[in-house]
C-alpha cells in the first residue's frame, strides 16, 4: 500500500520514540512541546505522522498575527500583549519569525516589560523560528509550529513576523486576526499599501504614539481605508443579512444606528486604527479588546469558518508541493543523473529541458520513491 507521507504511523502504534513523545506532549510536558517543534522544524522522520495525529484532534487557539516593518515595535507589543493576557490568567504561546527578536536575549524593554520575566514565566512559551536553513517553506514550517502550540493547549498564540517578503506575509495572513503595526516615521502608510500589508490587516496599530506624527498617520490610514471600501472590513459577508447600503457612506442617524447594531452583533467589521505605546503598555488593553471584537465578528459572520477552510486547502497544497520538491531533489542528488547530465549539457549533448524531462520521467514512474 502506497503511503508517501508515512502517515500509517499517525494511527497507533507510532514508532516507540514518537509514541513516547506524543504521550508526553498530550500530558502537557514543555520539553515534549519543544522536542515536537524541533521534529517538525527539521522535518525529521515521522514529523508528518505526528502532525497528522494532532490535526485529527482539532484546534482551539485564537491565533493573532502581528506584522509590520522592522523596528515598528512588534516584539515589544507582543511582550505587552502577552503580559496583559497573563495578567488575565491566560496562557500564551509566542512564535517569532524575526531574527532580531529579543525574547531570549534578556534585553530590557522599558520599565514594565522585561523579556526575561516573560521567558521565565511558565504560562508563556516562546519559540523563535530559524529563518535560515529551513528546508524549503519557512511559511509552512512556521504554521505547523503554531499548530503544535495550539494542540498543546495554549488558548492564545501570538505570531510575530516582519511584514516584508512573501512568506512572512503569508504566515501573518494565516492567523485568525492580523494586526499590522506601523510607526509614525515618514511614508510608513504608503509603504504599508505597497507591501501588501493593507490587504491582510484586520486591525491597524500605530505604535510609538509617544512620537510626533502618530496622529497624522492615523488620519492617513483611516483615509486610505475609507477610500478603499467605505470603512468596510476585508471580508464582509454580503449573504449574512447585512444591508450593504448601510455599510457604505450612509451618514443619517438611522444608518449610524443600524451600523453600530451590526457591529455589536458581530455582523460586520470596520478595520480600526488604534494607537499604542508598546513600551509603557498604553493602548494595549484597547488593542486586546479590539482583537476580541474581531474574534466575535469572525465567529458570528462565518468568516472564521471560511478562513479555516481556505487555510486547510492551502495546507494540502503545501504538503503536496513540499513532498514533490523533496522527491525531485532526491532524484537529482545521484551523481549519475546530475553530474553526468550537467556535463552533457555543457558539451551540448543535452539541454536543461531534456535533463529535467529525464528526472521527471523517473519521478512519475510508478513505485518511485524519493
Ligand atoms: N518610543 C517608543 N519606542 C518603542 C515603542 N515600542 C517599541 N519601541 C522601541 O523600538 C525599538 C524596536 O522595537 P522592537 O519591538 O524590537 O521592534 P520590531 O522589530 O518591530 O519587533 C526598540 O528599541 C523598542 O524599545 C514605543 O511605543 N515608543
Ligand atoms: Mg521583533
Amino acid at each position: 500500500v502506497s503511503d508517501p507521507l508515512n502517515l500509517a504511523h499517525g494511527a497507533p502504534p507510532f514508532p516507540p520514540a514518537l509514541e513516547l513523545l506524543h504521550g508526553d506532549f498530550m500530558a502537557g510536558k514543555r520539553v515534549a512541546l519543544a522536542r515536537a517543534i524541533s521534529l517538525v522544524e527539521n522535518q525529521r522522520p515521522g514529523f508528518q505522522a505526528f502532525l497528522h495525529r494532532i490535526h485529527a484532534q482539532g484546534f482551539r487557539a485564537r491565533r493573532v498575527g502581528i506584522t509590520g516593518p522592522p523596528g515598528a515595535g512588534k516584539s515589544t507589543l507582543v511582550a505587552a500583549m502577552a503580559t496583559a493576557a497573563r495578567g488575565a490568567g491566560e496562557e500564551v504561546g509566542v512564535v517569532a519569525v524575526d531574527p532580531t527578536s529579543p525574547y531570549s536575549g534578556g534585553a530590557l524593554l522599558g520599565d514594565r516589560i522585561r523579556m526575561n520575566d516573560l521567558a521565565t514565566d511558565p504560562g508563556i512559551f516562546i519559540r523563535s523560528m530559524a529563518t535560515r536553513g529551513s528546508l524549503g517553506g519557512l511559511a509552512t514550517s512556521t504554521k505547523e509550529v503554531v499548530d503544535l502550540m495550539d494542540a498543546f493547549g495554549f488558548p492564545r498564540i501570538l505570531v510575530e513576523t516582519v511584514g516584508v517578503g512573501q512568506s512572512e506575509l503569508e504566515i501573518a495572513g494565516a492567523a485568525d486576526t492580523v494586526v499590522v503595526v506601523l510607526v509614525p516615521e515618514s511614508g510608513d502608510g504608503i509603504q504599508a499599501m505597497k507591501a501588501g500589508l493593507m490587504e491582510i490587516a484586520d486591525l491597524f496599530v500605530v505604535n510609538k504614539a509617544d512620537r510626533p506624527g502618530a496622529h497624522r498617520l492615523v488620519k492617513e490610514l483611516r483615509g486610505a481605508l475609507h477610500l478603499r471600501g467605505g470603512d468596510v472590513g476585508r471580508d464582509v459577508p454580503a449573504h449574512h443579512g447585512v444591508d450593504l447600503k448601510r455599510l457604505g457612506k450612509g451618514r443619517s442617524r438611522e444608518d449610524r444606528e443600524a451600523r453600530s447594531r451590526d457591529r455589536e452583533e458581530g455582523r460586520f467589521w470596520e478595520i480600526p486604527v488604534l494607537t499604542t505605546v508598546a513600551q509603557s503598555g498604553q493602548g494595549v488593553p484597547e488593542l486586546l479588546e479590539a482583537v476580541a471584537g474581531h474574534r466575535r465578528y469572525m465567529e458570528h459572520s462565518g468568516v472564521l469558518e471560511r478562513r479555516r477552510r481556505e487555510r486547510a486547502g492551502k495546507r494540502v497544497l503545501e504538503v503536496v508541493e513540499r513532498a514533490l520538491l523533496r522527491v525531485a531533489r532526491g532524484a537529482t542528488s545521484g551523481p549519475e543523473v546530475w553530474e553526468r547530465g550537467l556535463d552533457r549539457i555543457r558539451a551540448g549533448e543535452e539541454t536543461p529541458y531534456s535533463l529535467a524531462a529525464t528526472i521527471l520521467d523517473g519521478i512519475l514512474r510508478p513505485g518511485f520513491r524519493g
